[in-house]
Order: C-alpha cells, then sequence, then structure tokens
C-alpha cells in the first residue's frame, strides 16, 4: 500500500503542498526530513507524533532525517506561540540539543541498512556569513508574504522581534540545504510547521526550480476541549526522570472513550483491522478499556522499552486494586516514587503506621478505619491492630490502601 494512503486512513494529513503529486513521487523511495528545535532538555508527546510518523516513512523503506535545530534553537520559532520567547544561552542550548539527538536515536532506527540519518543544523547556519545570506536568500523572501503567514500574523498585535521574524527564513534554508544534500523533497511537521515548510519549498522553487514537497499533521485536540498532551504538572515528556514511566502510562490509560480510536491511529504502528477490532470492543465492553490499555502499553513499549511497560502494567494492577500478586521487588522500589512512602521499625503498630503515612490524621481515625475494614494490606482487608511483618512482600514491604484509592508504601527497617 501506498504509505500515503495509509496515512490517509489513520487521518494524519492535514495539510499537503501537493498530495497527488507526492503520491506519485513516493511510488519510488525518497528522502524527507522533520525538525525538532531544544527548547528544553527532553522531547514530548507532540514530538512524538511527528517522531512516529518519521517512523512510519522509515518502515516503508523511505529515508527519513531527523533533525536537531541546534542553531534555529538559539533564535527561536514563533510558530504557534503567542509570546516572544526567552533567548536562551548557547551553552544550554548545545547541551539540550545532545539530549534530544539522543532521545531521537532511541526512536527512529540508526543502525540498520535503511538507517535514519541525523543533523544539526547549527552545523550550517553557524557558519553563515550575514551580507552573503541576506543577499542570496533574504532576496527571495516577500515582506509582504511573511506578514501573511499565521507564525506573524497573530503576532503583529501582541509584538514579535526582528529575530524570530528571521525564523523562517532559517526553516526555509535547511529545507534548501538537505534537499541540495540528500535529495530531500519532502519535509513534515505539525500543523504549525506549516508557514515555515512552505517557506521552505518556495525557496527551492525559487533558487534551484525545483519542486519539493510539504504535509502537516492534525493538531491533536481533546474531546473535552482541554489541551492534549499536558497534565496537572505540565507536559508529557518522553524523558523519564521529568515523568515518570508510570504517569506517562496513566496518561494513555485515561484517555477518553471518544479519543482513544484517534490516538491508537496517530500513535501505534497497530495495523487499522486490529483497531477496528478495538473499536467493537470499546461499543461492546466499554468498562473494559481494552482499547485504552493497548494504547497505553504500545505507546509506554516504544517510548521506555518493553521491560518498563511491563513494568508500570504491573503496578498498574497494583494500586488499582487488581493484585499484587506480580509484582517484583524492583517494582516496590519504583512506586516510591508514586505514592507516599514511610520507614518503619517492626514495633510499630497498625494505627501507628496509619498516622504516619498520612492514611489517618489521628490514632482514633486509625482504629475506626481498621475496625470498619476499610484498610487493606497487600490486597487484604485487615482488622489486626497489629502488623503481622509475615505478611510483608518481600520481608520489607506493605502496600497499604485507606478506602478506595488512598495509598502508602510502607518499607520495614
Ligand atoms: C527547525 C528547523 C527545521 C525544521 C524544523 C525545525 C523545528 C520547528 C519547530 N518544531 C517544533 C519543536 O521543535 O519548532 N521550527 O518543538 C515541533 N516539532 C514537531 C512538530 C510540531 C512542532 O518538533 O508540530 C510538534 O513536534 O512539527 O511544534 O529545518
Amino acid at each position: 500500500m501506498n504509505i500515503i494512503d495509509d496515512l490517509n486512513q489513520r487521518g494524519i494529513i492535514y495539510q499537503c503542498t501537493n498530495i497527488d503529486e507526492l503520491k506519485k513521487k513516493i511510488q519510488d523511495k525518497i528522502c524527507l526530513y522533520a525538525g525538532f528545535d531544544p527548547t528544553a532538555e527532553s522531547l514530548h508527546l507532540g514530538n512524538l507524533f511527528i517522531i512516529v510518523t518519521l517512523r512510519r516513512f522509515q518502515l516503508a523503506g523511505h529515508k527519513v532525517i531527523a533533525l536537531v535545530g541546534g542553531g534555529t534553537g538559539l533564535i527561536g520559532d514563533p510558530s504557534g506561540k503567542s509570546e516572544e520567547r526567552q533567548l536562551n544561552t548557547e551553552e544550554v542550548v548545545q547541551m539540550w540539543s545532545e539530549k534530544i539527538k539522543t532521545q531521537l536515536q532511541r526512536f527512529l532506527d540508526f543502525d540498520s541498512e535503511n538507517k535514519a540519518i541525523l543533523e544539526n543544523n547549527y552545523n550550517w547556519l553557524q557558519k553563515e556569513k550575514l551580507i552573503s545570506f541576506l543577499r542570496d536568500i533574504g532576496k527571495h523572501f516577500s515582506i509582504n508574504e511573511m506578514l501573511d503567514k499565521e507564525s506573524v500574523k497573530s503576532r503583529l498585535q501582541t509584538g514579535i522581534s526582528y529575530t524570530e521574524f528571521s525564523y523562517m527564513l532559517l526553516q526555509a534554508y535547511d529545507y534548501l540545504n538537505l534537499y541540495q544534500k540528500h535529495n530531500c523533497i519532502l519535509q513534515i511537521g505539525g500543523s504549525d510547521q506549516w508557514g515555515n515548510i512552505t517557506a521552505g519549498t518556495d525557496l527551492i522553487r525559487k533558487k534551484l526550480g525545483k519542486q519539493a514537497y510539504g504535509l502537516t499533521l492534525p493538531l491533536i485536540t481533546k474531546s473535552d476541549g482541554t489541551k492534549f498532551g499536558k497534565s496537572e504538572g505540565g507536559a508529557i515528556w518522553l524523558d523519564k526522570e521529568k515523568t515518570i514511566p508510570y504517569h506517562f502510562y496513566q496518561f494513555w490509560i485515561n484517555t477518553d472513550d471518544k479519543d482513544v480510536i484517534k490516538l491508537l491511529k496517530y500513535y501505534t504502528f497497530l495495523p487499522l483491522e486490529e483497531i477496528e477490532k478495538l473499536k467493537n470492543e470499546l461499543k461492546t465492553n466499554p468498562e473494559k478499556r481494552t482499547a485504552q490499555k493497548t494504547l497505553a502499553k504500545l505507546v509506554t513499549e516504544y517510548v521506555h522499552g518493553k521491560d518498563i511497560a511491563r513494568q508500570v502494567e504491573r503496578i498498574s494492577t497494583a494500586l488499582f486494586g487488581e493484585g499484587v500478586e506480580n509484582l517484583k521487588e524492583k517494582d516496590f522500589v519504583e512506586m516510591t516514587k508514586i505514592i507516599p512512602t514511610v520507614n518503619i521499625q517492626d514495633d510499630d503498630s497498625l494505627e501507628d503506621i496509619l498516622v504516619k503515612s498520612n492514611l489517618a490524621s489521628s490514632k482514633k481515625q486509625a482504629r475506626e478505619f481498621i475496625a470498619n475494614r476499610a484498610v487493606n494490606i497487600n490486597g487484604k482487608t485487615s482488622s489486626d491492630k497489629t502488623i503481622d511483618k509475615s505478611t510483608a512482600i518481600y520481608n520489607k514491604y506493605l502496600l497499604i490502601r485507606r478506602g478506595k484509592k488512598n495509598y502508602a508504601l510502607v518499607i520495614l527497617k
């Protein structure tokens, strides 16, 4: 199947400069690229949508370039931003570039025969001479057209610096460079990138008289109107220190029924027939949340690997009261990052433990909870006033639940 048909069926294509021509071109192997600016030390779920799409092209046999914007990251893309960005220092941008490069290497195959290419636009942008740049590149840009681009137009009221205004020239120049260096004829990006991408295809046409293509992906919206890819703590990051795998997994598990099928199409490599089956399952047995569990499992596997994905599945099962039997010792260590944890002497009573772990506000309240059978230890309701060390898993861990979802992890010294 033509990859364009596959993308279309998945609803991944938002805009394209010339879809019919591209579809013909892409019957042969082509080279394409997408860029990622080091504006933070990690990529996030918005970037992942593009990465997964690049990977689809790669799996279909095309050559993909992942470009780190070590140069453009020093300027700041105004696209999709309602305010001027803070300039970061060169050292910081360089440090972030390295981190982002390492992340990209995990998601795209840089080893096999059809290996991806990694580029960093710092390598050519930093060498550029101002006078030549303004003569050779700047001359092809009309201010009138630039003012008409969404990224600029939307800032005319609030303001935009000359620095950010120039950004599209740099991204266009990158595309020209990659066209010449790798015969790269397609750039993909989120819908916020349309203006920058078409600046590139225009520049290639004006400078070389050649046809290059641009394709954008839809902005991901949620049925409840809130912003996709954010949690209370901000963005969902791909770096496991910034968003721990458990929270990453939970983010996907919590997907609304109305959004889950779309996200399976966008973020997983599951064939459409399989997604169709999940859609039926969602209709007949929504309470099972099979579609959400599949989505969470597959995306967590892609980003964090199979071992970590299985671990967060075990932890989630335990914390949703569905059984602690499969927990491994390292899972308890991971759980200390997720739920309140207290270290306890083994002569502490259960009442003491409930108070120390904040599951009860006083010993009196603790006694009431115990009497009302509201306290559950390692999956079993406990009415004992003392803790029995033999109930500790690995002789050490007590997972205490009070009520439906108040948890604490107790580590016996
Ligand atoms: C830089 C130089 C190029 C081509 C692209 C770039 C980066 C681009 C940009 N992209 C965003 C980013 O870096 O700012 N100017 O965070 C995001 N992308 C992708 C996608 C997205 C965009 O990395 O819509 C979300 O992830 O395009 O916001 O020569």
